[in-house]
């Protein structure tokens, strides 16, 4: 998001506003509000807020510091085994590795903000760093996204501000343009990519070999995210005007122009996926979320950069219709290009809010400030916001990778507003990160936000954005060594000065593909009402806009399908046949299914709609037949709870969600096995037994620990370099026969997670965990020692603990951590994918005889402890969804084992002649973020 507020701010926009202005309305708009808060939610002290910017500070210091003393040089850190994550030595994890390049991504994306944070020395040395050690020529296949707006965008974020202090004349004195060298090397290697007839970009690039085949091992993709190709203009035209090279903002213009042209031109929305080269809209879904976020954001920015009245003209349509089609505040629910009055699911992802912000640079505060309110509702409840929750706030995807995009929204609504009350929402932000993702050895990403449990992973997305955020969020205009004001953050938050508007303009101007000659004013109806105006003569505006929205988590009915035609049911016509309310052997629905492929738009409508309800009630009632994930966390010293592992659940024994959590030292059962009597009673009695998987059912291992007086047990996977990060959480099944006996709860951690807490006894002997359904916190793990600046925020206490001596052998201890974690062998990646291929339920081998039950990534969404109470926003229920309710309860009461796919199979018959419709449907669940 950018400093400043964008000409769309103030109606109406000036048509062919020359540059300065554009510029001073910006600023203007957005700063002027934070000075002439009066009202509302109560101020917060200047010391309260430098003691906040000082935690961002001290949380920074931790997660680069660790980065860089024990990944540095690799791309990113694992911050729970204490190392680098480098490209081929570690399981692949998919797509999500495509942003490692081996170059260091993140030093490199951590630069500008090295200087936002005022860390002025701290950046010279890092960018010494970078010429020195970066090579951007290894055989690696990237993501072209990823790489242009992490390294590329970083490169020039460094280079910015590198020129900047250098004309300070205090630091980078001896600086002479070398990261532009880089960046325009980076470039010139990215180009290839672009060797499409619709000069759309491949999804991926070898750095070294380009997409020449076979060398590369890339270069036969056929599709790409809309936000993959239409995320690139900021950079590259950046590049180009940097550099005077003027082949990079040609290549960005015609991909975004190409775009444009493809836009489905009765809604004006674009699908999530697109041929690259024949320019079908592949996913014909449409979001402002995942595959698509930051396209819509690039076009805006490029108008405020480049001052291209074209870039604007096409944000305005587009902002048109996703207010008049996705927007249901204070959601935002995707649609289908075509159908646009049809939802495309019931959930949404967190990439979504970043929207808030975006709206905030349009102008368009109100509809933020509801949606920003909305989804810190869900991360009061969750503590983080989940990777995709429905539209009655429980949650899909339980992963949390430490995303910025909540902290950017606050960030810019606290500068259109000047509300204390989003300084209030950052310092909630700070306390969980603190509290639930601070680890000894930095900050790891949430593998689930219902049990606190962590993923071995830190983003360089989270240095590069979200301290940048926070800092400024708290920061007075003196505690920043230039003016924000004067450069525009791209996706990743990095810089860009607005002078370059006006530098090598004339480059860009005969690349436009389009002619636009007169603006069209209708597209302004969603421009914000001016924030110097409003915000004076109403302080309580925005709260009034928040009030509302304050119990909307807790007090929500289920929104299956939010949008009905509510005119045709009031003209008297019958209302649709919904999903949830279908018997296969009611007549009359039959023949009502039967008619929805029949010819009127509405029938084909409601038999999309159907489907669409299908799906997602069977996948639904899937889910809800899973256990959800448990967590196994390491209470004893030097732990004290920062480490919590994702656990998988067992269909016997106590269950964790129904009972107080179980708390013991643990001890390694003797046979490891655990398959016949143990050897080793004593050891074992009163403590957690730690047994090793395999040889016979997961019931006889719980059973023989029993036995012997373990109060729990933990299985560890016997498939090396087995992770949850990358194989699929599965619950341990009972053996066919009574399990009643089994008293003990037992829980599941692959192989790397289980090698943590084995490395902890090697290291301490001594190792407490605690087995629960979510993770405690740390502040309630009694008799243990935590540090201030976790739980509280008293400089005071911060000071007297830092210079403990118990706090100074917590600090050593933390290091042991970290040298003990680093002895963990890197896995060949070979014997790693197989492995973690093996440790597919799917995929046993006959020998192995333990029972597992699986629980897909793609599967674990709504915690059925989840309170449902099924109230609308006006604290009303409706009847038909209670029935629901009750019957999809009475279903799993009477008969756990059912299968749903059997129950939909002869509706599945009748929809055959659907079955392309059901697929895209399919792969929209698929979807990756
Ligand atoms: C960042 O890399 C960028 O903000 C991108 O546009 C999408 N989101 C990630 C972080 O969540």
């Amino acid at each position: 998001m950018s400093g400043a507020g964008g000409r769309g701010c103030g109606s109406p926009v000036p048509q062919r506003a020359p540059w300065s202005l554009v510029a001073a309305t910006a600023a203007f708009c957005l700063v002027s509000a934070t000075s002439v808060w009066t009202a509302g939610a109560e101020p917060m002290s200047r010391e309260e807020k430098q003691k906040l910017g000082n935690q961002v500070l001290e949380m920074f210091d931790h997660a680069y510091g660790n980065y860089m003393e024990h990944a540095y040089p690799a791309d990113e850190l694992m911050p729970l085994t204490c190392r680098g994550r480098v490209r081929g030595q570690e399981p692949s994890r998919g797509d999500v590795d495509d942003a490692l390049g081996k170059f260091s991504l993140t030093l490199i994306d951590s630069l500008d903000t090295l200087v936002v944070l005022n860390k002025t020395k701290e950046f010279e040395d890092a960018v010494r760093k970078v010429l020195r050690d970066v090579n951007l020529d290894n055989d690696v296949v990237v993501s072209v996204f990823e790489t242009n707006i992490r390294v590329l965008g970083g490169l020039l974020g460094g280079h910015s501000l590198a020129i900047m202090l250098k004309e300070k004349g205090e630091y980078m004195q001896w600086y002479n343009d070398e990261l532009l060298q880089m960046a325009k090397q980076l470039g010139y290697k990215l180009l290839p990519a672009f060797n499409t007839t619709s000069g759309l970009p491949y999804p991926r690039i070898n750095l070294k070999f380009g997409i020449r085949k076979p060398e590369a091992r890339t270069g036969t993709e056929t599709d790409t995210c809309t936000a993959c190709a239409g995320t690139l203009i900021l950079e590259f035209a950046a590049l180009s005007r940097f550099t005077g090279a003027t082949i990079f903002e040609e290549y960005a213009r015609k991909a975004l122009d190409f775009l444009w042209e493809k836009r489905q031109r009765s809604s004006n929305l674009v699908g999530v996926t697109i041929n690259i080269h024949t320019g079908d809209w592949v996913r014909k879904d449409s979001g402002v979320g995942a595959g698509i976020d930051s396209y819509y954001e690039y076009l805006l920015k490029a108008y405020v950069l480049l001052g291209d009245d074209s870039f604007l003209e096409r944000f305005n349509t587009h902002y048109d219709a996703i207010m008049r089609y996705i927007s249901q505040p204070p959601l935002l629910l995707d649609v289908h290009i075509h159908k646009p009055m049809l939802n495309a699911r019931t959930w949404m992802d967190a990439l979504l809010a970043f929207f808030p912000g975006l709206q905030v640079l349009k102008g368009d505060i109100r509809p933020a400030i509801e949606t920003h309110e909305m989804l810190y509702q869900v991360i009061k409840k969750h503590n983080f916001l989940p990777e995709a929750f429905t539209t009655d706030f429980r949650v899909h995807w339980a992963q949390h990778p430490l995303r910025p995009e909540f902290a950017e929204s606050t960030y810019f609504l606290y500068k259109a507003t000047g509300d204390p009350y989003y300084l209030e929402v950052g310092k909630t932000l700070i306390e969980n990160l603190n509290k639930y993702a601070r680890v000894p050895c930095g900050f790891a990403a949430m593998k689930d936000v219902r049990t606190g449990s962590h993923e071995d992973r830190m983003d360089s997305f989270f240095l590069a954005e979200m301290f940048k955020y926070l800092y400024l969020l708290f920061a007075d205009k003196e505690d920043i060594i230039f003016d924000i004001e004067d450069y525009i953050f791209t996706t990743e938050a990095h810089l860009l000065p607005l002078w370059l508007s006006t530098t090598n303009q004339s480059i860009s101007k005969k690349n436009i593909t389009s002619e636009y000659t007169e603006l069209d004013d209708s597209n302004f109806d969603w421009t914000c009402p001016n924030t110097q105006i409003l915000f004076p003569n109403d302080p309580l505006y925005a709260q009034s806009i928040r009030e509302p929205l304050k119990n909307v988590v807790d007090k929500s009915c289920p929104r299956g399908i939010i949008r009905v035609r509510e005119e045709s049911f009031r003209s008297g016509a019958k209302p649709p046949l919904r999903a949830r309310d279908f018997m296969a052997t009611n007549p009359e629905h039959l023949e009502i299914l039967k008619k929805m492929g029949a010819a009127s738009s509405i029938d084909a409508e409601d038999g999309l709609r159907f489907m669409q309800e299908m799906i997602e009630l069977s996948s639904q009632q899937q889910k809800e037949q899973q256990l959800p994930p448990r967590a196994v966390q390491i209470v004893s010293h030097p732990f004290f709870g920062r480490v919590v592992l994702t656990a998988g659940p067992a269909q016997f024994g106590l269950d964790l969600s129904k009972h107080k959590e179980t708390r013991g030292f643990v001890a390694s059962s003797k046979p490891y096995n655990g398959c016949s009597e143990l050897t080793n009673p004593e050891a074992v009695m009163g403590k957690i037994a730690l047994i090793q998987r395999g040889q016979c059912m997961f019931a006889e291992k719980a059973r023989n620990i029993q036995n012997a007086g373990a109060i729990g047990g933990i299985v560890i996977d016997d498939n090396e370099g087995s992770s949850s990060d990358t194989a699929p959480l599965f619950q341990m099944a009972g053996d066919g026969k009574d399990t009643d006996d089994i008293k003990i709860p037992m829980l599941f951690l692959f192989s790397k997670e289980g090698s943590i807490i084995l490395d902890a006894i090697r290291e301490y002997e001594e190792v407490e965990v605690l087995l629960s359904d979510k993770a405690k916190d740390r502040a309630i793990l009694k008799g243990k020692m935590i540090p201030s600046y976790i739980i509280n925020s008293n400089p005071e206490m911060e000071n007297e603990e830092q210079s403990s001596p118990e706090n100074d052998s917590q600090n050593q201890s933390d290091e042991q951590v970290s040298s003990s974690s680093q002895e963990v062998d890197l896995v060949d990646q070979e014997s790693s994918e197989e492995s973690s291929l093996n440790s597919h339920p799917e995929s046993l081998s006959p020998a192995d005889t333990d029972n597992v039950a699986s629980i897909s990534p793609s599967e674990q969404t709504s915690d059925p402890t989840e309170n449902h109470e099924t109230t609308n926003l006006n604290g009303e229920c409706t009847d038909l969804d209670n029935q629901l309710q009750e019957q999809s309860e009475t279903e799993e009461d009477s008969n756990p084992n059912v299968s749903w796919g059997k129950k939909v199979q002869p509706i599945d018959s009748i929809l055959a002649d659907w079955n392309e419709d059901i697929e895209a449907f399919e792969m929209m669940e698929k979807d990756e973020l």
